[in-house]
């Protein structure tokens, strides 16, 4: 029969739940280390994350002093891009900066 779905109503309901799950969440955070600049990672918190200045600021100090800092939630793929971007605007400028993405 042209065009029959064999599926049963119960596997129709399965593949509607999958298709409207919430995509699962990354924690994006800043490491410390002792040689990128305060300067550069407000930068870096206002160019690739959005951050106001002052929340850049703040953000940057909470890594300074507490080794990480939370710069945004994130589907999986924009996260790795973030930690990407952290990573290649750091190398650009000589510095060791690093981001990390952790399960929310
Ligand atoms: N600890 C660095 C310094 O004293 C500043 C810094 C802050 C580096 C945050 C990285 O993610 C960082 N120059």
């Amino acid at each position: 029969m042209p065009g029959a779905d064999h599926r049963t109503d119960s596997e129709v309901l399965e593949r509607t739940k999958q298709e409207t799950k919430k995509p699962e969440l990354y924690k994006v955070v800043l490491l410390n280390d002792d040689y990128t600049t305060m300067d550069f990672v407000v930068e870096v918190l206002e160019t690739i994350f959005h951050k106001q200045p002052a929340e850049a600021f703040r953000i940057m100090m909470m890594v300074h002093t507490q080794g990480k800092g939370l710069c945004g939630v994130y589907p999986h793929e924009v996260a790795e891009t973030k930690v990407d971007a952290v990573s290649e605007a750091a190398r650009g400028h000589g510095f060791p900066l690093r981001a990390a993405m952790e399960p929310e």
